[in-house]
């Protein structure tokens, strides 16, 4: 007998477009390679307890790569130094020693590593409590006035020394846009 309703609801959230449940805002970001080709994109969600993340690249070397939320929403130099250090890194105040498992860390900005197959693509959902698009939770803004940028680096994170976790040059940038 409870087959008719079921069906129905089913049927709603099929034509529901994707995404159009969640309240939350959503963000998102290209990247480009260090000779300014595209390598795909990444798109954020806020949620109630930090920022899920979903990337999905192309056209990188294949293995683990470090993955970043850099300071400042800015790519525009081959080597992506304008895109700053680690999000807390630049404020002296609240630094803290970049790595996932280290134990004085770690820094806001850091993430779980990207793994790239041989074919050159990569796709990853990562969630990181230690953000929020604008200070949601007293957790670092990624849409602070500089902006944010993802970074993705040459080599995996190891995520514990300093000060990027031995994860090398900076290989793909992203600078992160609200979604309208
Ligand atoms: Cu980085």
């Amino acid at each position: 007998m409870f087959a008719r309703p079921f069906t129905a609801a089913l049927l709603l959230a099929a034509f529901l477009p994707a995404g159009a449940a969640l309240a939350q805002p959503t963000a998102a970001a290209t990247f480009q390679t260090n000779d300014g080709s595209a390598a795909g994109t990444a798109t954020l969600s806020e949620g109630p307890t930090g920022v899920l993340l979903r990337i999905e690249v192309e056209g990188l070397d294949a293995g683990w790569h470090g993955v970043h939320f850099h300071a400042v929403g800015e790519c525009s130099d081959a080597k992506f130094m304008s895109s700053g250090g680690h999000i807390n890194h630049a404020q002296e105040a609240d630094k803290a020693p970049h790595g996932l498992l280290n134990p004085e860390g770690p820094d806001f900005g850091d993430l779980p590593n990207l793994y790239v197959a041989e074919d050159g693509t990569g796709k990853a959902e990562m969630f990181s409590g230690l953000v929020s698009f604008d200070g949601q939770g007293e957790r670092a803004a990624l849409f602070d006035a500089d902006g944010s940028a993802i970074v993705i680096h040459e080599g995996a994170d190891d995520h514990a020394s300093q000060p990027i976790g031995g994860a090398g040059a900076r290989i793909a940038c992203a600078v992160l846009e609200r979604a309208e």
